[in-house]
């Protein structure tokens, strides 16, 4: 059971009289956030407590779905308003009789935090207890850090810090963070009966700045000493980890309020830095894309009979996706042999998950149930949504699409997966265009979590909400997309790889932009990336294009003469990089500097040397260029969706929070000014965005053009 909602009037903590209990109920919609108004709401409880001597125990729980989810996202980067979290949390440890928090749904973060100062915890079924503010570039923050580990340890908090995953109510009780688990899910009930008990066995308040989890000193030392070493080799680029392992440190060495106040002055240091902004704007990014204004105004249809045609690498990828999610696929493939290679597809994809250990024979056998395979379109007859994922060539999706239209039921969401041809066409070649989505998946689509949702002129909204919907069960970000040439994310990797390739024949090698480009935070860079995907991908993109490239802009060869000698990367053992026997992991190549001298001769350029800092100035601006033309075109609705294209499907750091966070914080102006740098050596590349051009005219940034559509 969950405790209803009072009435929106109501102020957000109320407290009445059960007994000789009194009740404190958090009641602020939808997740019960320390705003100021809460904080004040309990301090008032408590004080409230402490002067009726007909109260005799406090119980404090959550209405609605959770017991508190944490402070208030929203309040940071703003004017602190009293009383702080820490404050609170010190009233509530030294209230005067016993505090039971009862816990149902999410205690996490400074939501943990007031269980922790509580006197006695108790949690219910289904409760997610967790410190995930490392998520958002900040550690615990209200005493969390040093009452953690004094409750449950160094080690179980140090884990639970760091990691910032949620456990739930019984491996709670094992690790001793809560002192029971409810028999009923009514955390009310549950509650209140502990409350009684206490006041029944005449039950003092039970300090958690008192408990003994640090008494085996030689056991922190090493928990905290392993952390630390573990820590700084996992957590580049961002700030808190490592301040979290020296706050547990804190905890063991100094006095409690002495603690307090060291882990105080950690927690303000990462408030106020970039990546915690970047990571609170990714926290909203994420939940931001998800609303488009066809969810808010068309329900969507029903999702259960999936089918997807091809069975290749991206067929199979999502053919898992799907499978994954609990829903029923059929494959269709053009014949025996093609159907059982896409069926071995399949199965690799799990077969590669077992010998990582990350999955069980016996979760292959259960998801492949759900799974079956068919030469004839008939057997999609049924089917609620299709994906198509054949090669990309219009005429072969457009026979797809035509057998779609001939055997699915009406009603049925016809989707193609395609990276780049025209939605709109392949819509018009059918009877039923309202029904034509795109869905573009990102490889290996079972992994990856971007979902653009690409919506052509004539879908009904319907059909977009469900879109979403699937994105929703996938547990992938959805982005909604227009029809364009790569829509969003493909769209930009051209710019900017263009971008990269011009610094490589203007003097910088290969190496260099991988380093800089993974020294800004991405996991690999540019020609990494090209090695490991196959460069064969991109080169038969570019002899696509060739026949309608203007013939004046500027074309770097070098990735043209490593294909035409077979050099596609990691699969051929050769590219950017060489893969000596089979290795993962290239080393740079003599022989590809020397095809890349030659080709700058060729190209009649001087080299120069370029600094990893000019490198990424260059390479972001390309970026966050193309992004603000996408969302001046409309592709993108905001630039949140960029932000999230780039940090879901193409490994923008999320602590930088998106191109287009990014170029805020670096200042809109100073883009600019880069890009009309840049375009006195080549005008047509660099032609600064409009949007860009408005926005700094006007002394707006981007965030300004980020509401709710
Ligand atoms: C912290 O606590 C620091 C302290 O240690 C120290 C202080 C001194 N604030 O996710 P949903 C909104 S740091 C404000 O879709 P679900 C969310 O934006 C915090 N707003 O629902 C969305 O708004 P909208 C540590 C918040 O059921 C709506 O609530 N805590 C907050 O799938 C529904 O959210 C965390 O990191 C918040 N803290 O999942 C927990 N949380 O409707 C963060 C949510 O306008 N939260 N909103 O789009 C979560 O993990 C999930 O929201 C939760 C619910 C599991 C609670």
């Amino acid at each position: 059971m969950t405790l209803s909602s009072a009435p929106e009037t109501a102020s957000a903590v109320q407290h009445e009289l059960r007994g000789s209990v009194l009740v404190v109920t958090i009641d602020h919609a939808p997740v019960n956030a320390l705003n100021a108004a809460v904080r004040r709401g309990l301090i008032d409880a408590i004080e409230a407590a402490d002067a009726d001597a007909s109260v005799r125990a406090v119980l404090i729980v959550g209405a609605g779905r959770n017991f508190i989810a944490g402070a208030d996202i929203r309040e940071f980067g703003k004017p602190a308003v009293p009383p702080s979290l820490p404050e609170v949390c010190n009233r509530i440890e030294r209230c005067e009789k016993p505090v039971v928090a009862a816990i149902h749904g999410a205690a996490l973060g400074g939501g943990l935090e007031v269980a922790l100062a509580s006197h006695y915890r108790i949690a219910v079924a289904g409760a997610k207890l967790g410190l995930p503010e490392v998520q958002l570039g900040l550690l615990p923050g209200a005493g969390g850090t040093q009452r953690s580990a004094r409750l449950i340890g160094a080690q179980a908090a140090l884990s639970m810090m760091l990691s910032g995953h949620h456990i739930g109510a019984e491996e709670a009780l094992r690790l001793g963070l809560v002192d029971r688990v409810g028999q009923s899910d009514d955390v009310f009930a549950e509650g209140l009966a502990f409350a009684h008990e206490l006041i029944a066995t005449k039950a003092a308040p039970r300090r958690t700045k008192n408990a003994r989890g640090l008494a085996d000193k030689e056991a922190s030392v090493a928990a905290i000493a392993a952390a630390r070493a573990e820590t700084q080799k996992k957590s580049r680029g961002l700030l808190s980890p490592l301040k979290i392992v020296d706050c547990v440190e804190a905890a063991l060495n100094l006095p409690f309020d002495e603690g307090l106040r060291f882990e105080r002055e950690q927690f303000l240091e990462c408030r106020e830095s970039p990546q915690r902004a970047g990571l609170v704007h990714a926290f909203f990014v994420e939940r931001e894309t998800q609303k488009s204004p066809e969810t808010r105004d068309a329900q969507p249809r029903a999702l259960d009979r999936i089918g997807v045609i091809g069975g290749g690498t991206m067929g199979a990828g999502i053919a898992v996706a799907l499978l994954d999610a609990g829903l029923a696929v059929t494959m269709i493939e053009r014949d025996e042999a093609s159907l059982e290679r896409g069926s071995a597809h399949v199965e690799k994809v799990y077969d590669a998950l077992i010998a990582k250990g990350r999955l069980t024979h016996e979760s292959k056998t259960r998801a492949l149930q759900r799974f079956h395979g068919d030469t004839k379109y008939d057997a999609l007859a049924d089917a609620d949504l299709v994906i198509e994922a054949v090669f990309e060539d219009m005429a072969a999706k457009k026979a797809v699409f035509a057998q779609l239209d001939r055997v699915c039921k009406p009603g049925a969401v016809l989707a193609t997966n395609t990276s780049y041809l025209d939605i709109d066409e392949i819509a018009a070649s059918i009877s039923r265009p309202q029904d034509v989505l795109g869905l573009h998946f990102f490889s290996p689509a079972n992994i990856m979590k971007l979902l653009e949702v690409v919506v052509p002129a004539r879908v009904s909204a319907d059909v977009v909400a469900t879109g979403f919907e699937l994105a929703k069960k996938l547990k992938k970000v959805a982005v909604r997309a227009g029809v364009c040439d790569g829509f969003i994310g493909n769209r930009m990797l051209a710019v900017y790889r263009a971008a990269a390739d011009h610094l490589m024949e203007d003097g910088a090698s290969p190496y260099q932009i991988d380093r800089a480009v993974r020294d800004f935070g991405f996991p690999m860079g540019p020609y990494q990336v090209i090695d490991l995907a196959g460069g064969d991908i991109g080169w038969a993109a570019r002899k696509r294009r060739a026949a309608t490239r203007d013939p004046n802009a500027r074309y770097v060869r070098i990735g043209d003469e490593l294909c035409e000698r077979g050099w596609f990367g990691q699969k051929t053992g050769r590219g950017f990089y060489r893969y000596e026997d089979g290795a993962r992991t290239g080393t740079p190549d003599a022989e590809v500097e020397s095809i890349i001298d030659a080709e700058r001769e060729r190209a009649g350029v001087k080299p120069r040397p370029f600094t990893d800092e000019q490198i990424v100035r260059r390479y972001l601006a390309a970026m966050i260029n193309e992004g603000a033309n996408i969302v001046h075109e409309g592709i993108a609705q905001r630039p949140l969706d960029v932000d999230a294209t780039l940090m879901h499907g193409f490994g923008f750091p999320r602590y930088r929070g998106g191109p287009m966070h990014y170029a805020d914080t670096v200042g809109l102006d100073n883009v600019l000014a880069d890009i009309r740098a840049f375009a006195q050596e080549d005008p047509l590349f660099w032609r600064a965005s409009p949007l860009i051009v408005d926005l700094v005219a006007r002394g707006r940034n981007f965030a300004s053009l980020n509401q709710t559509a």
